[in-house]
């Protein structure tokens, strides 16, 4: 059974989201990062990213981790394709082309959005804060246009339907929901993400994050 590593407030929301769709069983450590204390700490939880105990685990002290028998995998996206092939029936890949397009979507999703998608996230209030947004704003629209035109005509990321390529690619896109209006410039990919954060899945690791601290 795999073991997963990281509080909910963390890119482990990523693996969590695909375990609670396929329903396998895991053990769940809830790792909280060093830096969030002792603001965000939680009872029971008694490891963080910084104990030595989960440094043998990750030696870069970073969650989400996940362990499996020998295997140890420590990239929150990497994590997520191995658990949609190990465990996720459908939602993993059926053929070595699907396999390629999910791979392709992740690392997509983690070098085209996620970096300007968390700077949308993290901009701070103010003047300088309404520049620093329409900068990342600016870097977000060629790959939010990709994706507008690959999801006309087709719900899911693989036309087949839900898979781990949207659970990778909603993740990091979600960062930047929070810009007034970006999104609403691209319909088809809005509708598209909150299609996917209304699965129960998603809710159910959305409930968990909202049940710990801030
Ligand atoms: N690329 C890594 C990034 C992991 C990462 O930055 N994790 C954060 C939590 S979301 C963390 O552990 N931060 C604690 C630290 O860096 O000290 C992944 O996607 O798994």
């Amino acid at each position: 059974m795999p073991t997963l590593y990281g509080v909910y407030r963390s890119r482990a929301s990523r693996p969590l989201w695909l375990l609670f769709e396929c329903g396998a069983d895991f053990d769940h450590v809830p790792v909280v990062q060093a830096y969030r204390l002792p603001g965000a700490a939680m009872p029971g939880v008694t490891l963080a990213t910084n104990s030595p105990d989960f440094l043998t685990v990750n030696p870069q002290g970073q969650i989400p981790a996940l362990t499996d028998g020998d295997l140890v995998l420590t990239e929150s996206l990497g994590i997520v394709l191995y658990l949609a092939r190990a465990y996720g029936g459908a939602l993993g890949p059926a053929n070595d082309a699907e396999t390629a397009l999910m791979e392709q979507w992740a690392l997509w999703a983690a070098t085209a959005v996620e970096t300007p998608a968390l700077e949308v996230m993290m901009a701070p209030q103010g003047e300088m804060g309404e520049a620093t947004l329409a900068v990342s704003a600016e870097k977000l629209r060629r790959p939010l246009a990709r994706l507008e035109k690959h999801l006309t005509g087709q719900d899911h990321m693989l036309p087949r339907g839900f898979t781990a390529a949207d659970i990778v690619v909603a993740e990091c896109l979600r960062y930047a929901q929070g810009h007034p209006t970006l999104l609403s410039e691209f319909p088809q990919a809005k509708a598209w993400l909150e299609r996917c954060q209304a699965r129960p899945a998603f809710q159910k690791m959305w409930a968990g994050r909202m049940a710990e601290p801030a």
